[in-house]
């Protein structure tokens, strides 16, 4: 490690946590019927046999003060912006899924607290209870002081562009807390061609889900309505940018024949207001330069995506990446500072 780069402060911005209540409750879904796509992976991590290798994830996903900070001081990683980890509690009925958000939030700013240098966290909610939601995202933001909100993605089915869930994107426009919007697998009405060779998860599916319900949110006009709403989505965008021309020229078209509402602005020029995006699990420099240059230096983020991709390749991808000293200031750790209201702070100790 370079010099300088050993001084550098590493603020891994898209961190997966879990605690057991909400394991257990997801080993109870993998164990109920359903057709989710989810259910491929939930089963795989909540409900594996010993000899699964993907069963290796549910330990480090419920470890936070352990092999985690480990694995950040061998890195010199200072801080994980922790989110409880995809399908979060969006796959409950309402009443569980609020009680067990609650529950998430209070034990993530409980290690918080013993962790202040180390930790930052996202709230979680529960979409299915929108007017709860709301008061939960103001319990976190206000008195629990965290940093934003993550969210896996849709809802039964449903986008954040449907006016049911206004009450959620008012109350983060208000309280000033940027949205995560992380994958989970894609809808049950895209579902089928992802069944098969491994596209539900990470590999491909999570993209097109996570792509779909920003441009959704875009092309709405949501963004007329809550104009300093911020939304972060990772994996360098979830190839949005490189889509920022064409959506733009066929948006217009769709627009023209009424097929979609007319807004104040583009997608692209919402995707520049309203959005960042993080380099979780996406580690390609020409991708990287590609982001910038499309959204400016001060809308990527740093992120590992712990556990499920390893840290040092994340690390060394950054360190590496072909920009100035001041731009990977700002790629580590100054965008995620802004973003997520993190105080200034010093370096992992090498
Ligand atoms: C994987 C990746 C699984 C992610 C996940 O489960 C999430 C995987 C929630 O690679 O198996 C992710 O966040 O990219
Ligand atoms: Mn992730």
């Amino acid at each position: 490690m370079a010099a300088e780069l050993k001084r550098i402060r590493r603020i891994a911005t898209e961190e997966a946590f879990s605690i057991p209540e909400v394991a257990a409750a997801l080993r109870d879904v993998a164990r109920a019927p359903g057709n989710s796509l989810d259910l491929t992976l939930v089963t795989r991590i909540y409900d594996a046999k010993v000899d699964d290798p993907q069963a290796r994830l549910l330990p480090r996903l419920l470890d936070l003060e352990g092999e985690r900070l480990r694995d950040m001081d061998q890195n010199g990683v200072a801080m994980h912006l922790l989110s409880l980890t995809a399908p979060g509690v969006q796959m409950f009925d309402a009443d569980t899924a609020t009680e067990l958000a609650t529950l998430a939030n209070d034990r993530l700013a409980e290690v918080i607290r013993r962790h202040p240098t180390r930790f930052a966290g996202l709230a979680t909610f529960a979409p299915q209870s929108p007017k709860r939601a709301a008061k939960e995202m103001e319990r976190a933001m206000k008195t629990l002081k965290l940093n934003g909100f993550i969210l896996n993605s849709h809802t039964h089915n449903e986008y954040l562009d449907n006016p049911k869930y206004f009450p959620i994107l008012e109350a983060a426009e208000a309280l000033g807390g940027c949205i995560y919007i992380h994958p989970r697998a894609p809808s049950d009405g895209m579902a089928e061609p992802f069944r098969e060779y491994g596209l539900d998860s990470a590999q491909w599916g999570y993209g097109i889900e996570v792509s779909t319900h920003a441009v959704r949110m875009m092309v709405a006009g949501v963004f007329d309505r809550f104009p300093k709403l911020k939304i972060c989505i990772g994996h360098m965008g979830e190839a949005v940018p490189f889509w920022l021309w064409r959506l733009d020229y066929m948006n217009k078209n769709a627009q023209n024949r009424g097929a979609a509402p007319k807004t104040k602005l583009t997608p692209s020029e919402y995707f520049r207001q309203n959005f960042v995006i993080t380099t979780s699990g996406q580690e390609s420099h020409l991708a990287l330069d590609f982001s910038i240059k499309a959204l400016g230096i001060d809308n990527v983020l740093w992120a590992i995506d712990y556990p499920y991709q390893p840290t040092a390749p994340a690390v060394a991808f950054m360190d590496s990446a072909p920009v100035s000293d001041a731009e990977r200031e700002k790629l580590y750790h100054g965008n995620a500072e802004r973003v997520f209201h993190i105080a200034a702070g010093a370096a992992a100790q090498a």
